[in-house]
């Protein structure tokens, strides 16, 4: 059985090595060096060029290196065969690590330290205490739930907006458009953990915006699409937003002309909220392969009707 790997951002060798140590036989073919792609059983990529899989006729699945599977999905010459999305437990960790980090931040008022640093300016003030601080987290999947939980687990208040309603420990339940507006009103610190799907793009606009209390902040570590770029600024501008934290963007790299990167009020990170590595995700891969061979159903497997 070969298996195509093609990733620009992930450790070709690693996962050569991580995988033909799991699944026996198995023959990791690292694009471009394909060989025969009628060869090709499964295809394990992050970003692959659009078109590119379609050229493997025997394709029986695909795996994506991304929780998000977005860019896949987009690609109208797709083959349709099973599709499963990345779960990994360094990829939820180092989410939750980046989650807890940035609503710190705002939290503690380090953004403003920041500024005020550069002024000299002896910024002295207290900030609340967690447990009175409100943190929604938009997406309780893998990677939102564990974050919400990770909030909570640090004192704060937090709630989760889903499509389903979700029974997590700490974290108070919103679920569907028609609790959107009451989670938005309740919500000081807003995380968008989405996946981009037609209902969830451009979400982070600027009605969301206005149902946010005065002074709230925007975290956005899902995909840059789910935010329109102006309204954001708008509502720092005026006031009624107080900071942002964006690690992912509708183009990126982040060309140097955008006024993202100077504006104040914004932290800009690229696109490393959270990473998986082989170590620990090769095991759910690996598993994976063998329900192929096995002409098992795939775990994680994406809906493709619903977008995620
Ligand atoms: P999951 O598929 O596990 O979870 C998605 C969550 O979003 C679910 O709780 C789902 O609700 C909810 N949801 C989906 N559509 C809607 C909707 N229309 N309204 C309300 N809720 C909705 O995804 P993950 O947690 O694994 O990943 C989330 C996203 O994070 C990825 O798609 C990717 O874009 C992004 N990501 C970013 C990374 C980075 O480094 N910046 C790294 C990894 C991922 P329900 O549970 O009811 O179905
Ligand atoms: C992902 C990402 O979707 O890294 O996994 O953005």
């Amino acid at each position: 059985m070969a298996l195509l790997f093609l990733s620009p951002d992930d450790p070709a060798d690693a996962w050569h090595a991580a995988l033909e140590a799991r699944v026996p036989g198995l023959e990791v073919r690292i694009w471009p060096e394909t060989g025969d792609p009628a060869e090709i059983e499964i295809a394990l990529v992050w970003r692959p060029p659009p078109g590119e899989l379609a050229r493997y006729p025997n394709l029986k699945a695909i795996l994506s290196l991304g929780a998000g599977i977005d860019g896949l999905v987009a690609d109208p010459d797709l083959p349709d065969v099973p599709l499963a999305r990345m779960v990994d437990p360094s990829l939820t960790r180092t989410m939750g690590e980046y989650v807890l980090l940035a609503v710190l931040r705002h939290h503690r008022e380090f953004d403003r330290f920041e500024r005020t640093q550069r002024a000299r300016e002896w910024a002295y003030a207290f900030p609340p205490q967690a447990a009175d601080r409100r943190v929604g987290v938009m997406g309780l999947g893998e990677l939102g739930a564990a974050a919400a939980g990770r909030l909570a687990g640090h004192g704060f208040q937090v709630l989760g907006w889903s499509r389903s309603p979700k029974a997590i420990e700490g974290v108070a339940s919103y679920a569907g458009r028609s609790e959107l507006h009451n989670f938005l009103h309740r919500t000081e610190i807003l995380v968008c953990l989405l996946p981009l799907t037609a209902e969830t793009e451009g979400i982070l606009d600027a009605a969301t915006f206005a149902a946010l209390p005065h002074g709230a902040f925007v975290i956005n570590v899902a995909r840059g699409q789910h935010l329109v770029e102006r309204d954001l600024v708008a509502a720092l501008d005026s006031g009624h937003l107080a900071g942002a934290t964006l690690d992912v963007f509708r183009e990126e790299p982040l060309p140097p002309h955008s006024p993202l990167w100077r504006n104040p009020k914004i932290l800009v990170t690229p696109h490393v909220a959270s990473y998986s590595v082989p170590d620990t995700a090769a095991d759910g891969v690996a598993a994976n392969i063998d329900r192929v061979l096995a002409g098992k159903p795939l775990l994680h497997q994406v809906d493709r009707a619903r977008g995620y």
